[in-house]
């Protein structure tokens, strides 16, 4: 294991700027041993520019030539969904440890081909994750902290919704984002995958069925004619057709008896990034909104019921996760906090020689949902 962990990012646009900025505040904060060295992009005068401004010595714009390079130890899939099976599977066959983003592919068989490359490559000691940020939501891990310790009981109900309305403008133009080639599906796949997983994450419960809708409420937009930012764009006078849903929403049950209601959106006006999960069981609740990341709401219902309410508990003590390598107790931590705590979790996996979570696995068994999710048309499917 070298001293230092040079890291490939593949892709500049929002999720590699996000990527690359938590790679050099985990170093910062957590003392993370590894550092971007290369950022692959395919065109090299935008690329460069990015390198330039995040002060990345090297650009490459094929990730061959990156899988091919000795001196990179990490690759780090920051890419739409379309090639996340070749890179990946590329820098896990040349001995790269691979953080990906989600969802892990855009099919189930994409994604057991990478669970395949992630199984052969770890016998050779080579790490892989899939990059669900918001369970690095420090108020999420501790949700998770108090599930664990029996605090609200058995779970009966898992509601989540995950609702953004930047697409709600039926002239919004037509990004990659909404073409089924490049990203797999819509709101499902972008962020229901974050509910699945998130649900999962918390609960320890995995989903054993679902029936679901999904609607495509825009069914024609302005073509593409500049990206101008991570969620934004300018369209041409041209129209094209969006192949993806817009929404979707979809009952499950669970492998421990809890039911589970879901909702993901970008026509939720009002809604910028209201991740919103909550969870009732026999001893008690909590809820949670990405919207007020830094809170979570506790009911306990064990006390006595005269005094009894919901409490707001901020997550920002140093005893909370995460939190103790930033700043004073009550100061707040924002979005991109979540990916220098992923990227700080995944090294430290890598370093410690154990397998970091969720896996490649965790990322197909989100991909066999949202799978079922798009067949079942209102029908149960079992999984
Ligand atoms: C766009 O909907 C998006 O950026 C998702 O792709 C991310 O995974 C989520 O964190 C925020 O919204």
């Amino acid at each position: 294991m070298p001293e230092t962990l040079n890291v490939a990012v593949a892709g500049y646009a929002f999720m590699g700027r996000i990527h690359t900025a938590g790679w050099a505040q985990a170093a910062k904060f957590f003392g993370t041993p590894a550092r971007v060295t290369t950022v692959i992009g395919r065109n090299r005068e935008n690329t460069q520019a990015f390198a330039d401004a995040f002060g990345i010595p090297n650009v490459l714009t094929d990730w061959r030539d990156a899988v091919a390079d000795p001196d990179i130890h990490v690759v780090d899939v920051c890419t739409p969904g379309d090639s996340h099976v070749d890179i990946a599977i590329g820098a896990l066959e040349a001995g790269k440890h691979v953080l990906c983003e989600k969802p892990l592919a855009n099919s189930v068989e994409g994604a057991e081909r990478m669970v395949a490359a992630a199984e052969a490559a770890r016998g050779r000691g080579i790490r892989s994750m899939v990059g669900f940020s918001y369970r690095r939501t420090p108020a999420l891990a501790y949700a998770r902290q108090l599930v664990q310790e029996g605090r609200i009981g058995d779970i009966r109900h898992i509601r989540a919704v995950y609702l953004q309305d930047w697409i709600a403008d039926p002239e919004f133009p037509l990004v990659w984002r909404l073409d089924k080639d490049a990203a797999g599906s819509g709101a499902l796949g972008d962020v229901g995958a974050h509910i699945i997983d998130l649900a999962a994450f918390l609960t320890g419960h995995r989903l054993t069925g679902v029936s679901g809708l999904t609607e495509t409420f825009v069914k024609t937009r302005p073509k593409l004619a500049e990206q101008t930012g991570g969620l934004t764009a300018k369209g041409s006078t041209e129209h094209g057709d969006v192949t993806v849903d817009d929404a979707a929403v979809w009952v499950a049950r669970t492998d421990k008896g809890a039911l589970a209601t879901f909702e993901a959106t970008r026509f939720a006006v009002g809604r910028k990034n209201a991740m919103r999960i909550e969870l009732n069981g026999s001893k008690g609740s909590l809820a949670f909104d990405f919207e007020r990341m830094n809170e979570l709401e506790f009911f306990d219902f064990t006390q006595p019921a005269a005094e009894n309410g919901f409490r707001r508990i901020q997550v920002t003590e140093p005893e909370h996760p995460y939190v103790g390598a930033w700043w004073p107790a009550g100061h707040g931590l924002g979005y991109e906090h979540t990916f220098t705590h992923e990227v700080k979790a995944f090294t430290d996996a890598i370093v410690e020689g154990r397998d970091p979570e969720p896996s490649f696995a965790d990322g197909l068994a989100v991909q066999k949902v949202l799978t079922a999710i798009e067949d079942s048309k209102g029908n149960w499917v079992s999984l």
